[in-house]
Formats: C-alpha cells, structure tokens, sequence
C-alpha cells in the first residue's frame, strides 16, 4: 500500500472561474484520493514559504501578488506515483504550450500577465510534498 502524497492547489485564477470542482473531479477520475481538502487566502508569509526556491526570480514578487489575491483551493491527494500522475494531469507549466486533455491544456491561456497563471500547482517531488503538506496543513 503506497502512501505517496501531492499538494495541489487551485490557484486564485482556478477559483475565480469555478474550476475546483473540475480539477478535484479529474483528480478522482485518475483514482487518487482526496486526504484533505481547504479554501483559504494565503498570507505572502506562507507563500513566501511555499515558494521559497523562486525568491530573487523577477517572475517573484508578481507570484506572490497574485498567488494572494484571492482565495484558493488547497488539498492534500494520495496514490501510488500521485507526485508525478498529477504533473501529467496539469500538464506544462506554460498553458499556451500545455497539451490538450491536460488541465492547463483544456481550461488555460496566456493572459498577458507578469506572471502564468496557470490554474494549479502540483508538488514536484515526494519531498517538495512533505515540505508543502506542512504548510498548508500543519495538521496532518
Ligand atoms: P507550480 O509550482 O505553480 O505548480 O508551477 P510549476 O511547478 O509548473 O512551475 P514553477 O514552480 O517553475 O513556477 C511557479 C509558478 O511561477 C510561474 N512562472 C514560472 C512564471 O510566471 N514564469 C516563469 O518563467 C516560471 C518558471 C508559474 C508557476
């Protein structure tokens, strides 16, 4: 039994358009499991946290603007290879370039902003995981 864990977000954009509903329903498509499940504004504090590896990246400060801009979807999934079958189901980072039947694919564009937004985040590694899991939900 694999006890593989991802953070996803629905980031302020996804929920601007209504789109948690469509994420979380692809989630359990694919059979992952939903562990735990929050909507909330980030404070620029947690997301400085979150997204500590891009501090100093001129792309930086507009993410932190809009990442607190509105509320989000955040929500701890499980599943053996979870980590990198919810990368797939997001797709490329870049909407524009993601591929059609993903996420970012089906339901995102370049908007012309400082920053992609880009609908989700997905945890990158088992380890960026369990860093992320602590911040979003310092109770599991
Ligand atoms: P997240 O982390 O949000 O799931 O997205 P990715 O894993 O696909 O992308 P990332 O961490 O490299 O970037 C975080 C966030 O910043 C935006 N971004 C990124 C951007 O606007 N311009 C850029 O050049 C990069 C690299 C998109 C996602």
């Amino acid at each position: 039994m694999s006890s593989e864990r991802s953070l996803v977000l629905v980031k302020p954009d996804g929920v601007a358009r209504r789109l948690t509903g469509e994420v979380l329903r692809r989630v359990e498509a694919k059979g992952y499991t939903l562990v735990a499940l929050a909507v909330l504004t980030p404070t620029r504090e947690q997301l400085g946290a979150h997204y500590a590896e891009h501090e100093g990246k001129p792309f930086y400060e507009p993410l932190v603007d809009f990442m607190s801009s509105g509320p989000v979807t955040a929500a701890v999934i499980e599943g053996e290879g979870c980590v990198r079958g919810f990368r797939a189901l997001a797709g490329a980072t870049n909407p524009t370039d993601a591929a059609p039947g993903t996420i970012r694919g089906d339901l995102g564009r370049d908007w012309g902003t400082a920053v992609q937004q880009n609908i989700v985040h997905g945890s990158d590694s088992p380890e960026s995981a369990a860093r992320e899991v602590a911040i979003w939900f310092p109770q599991l």
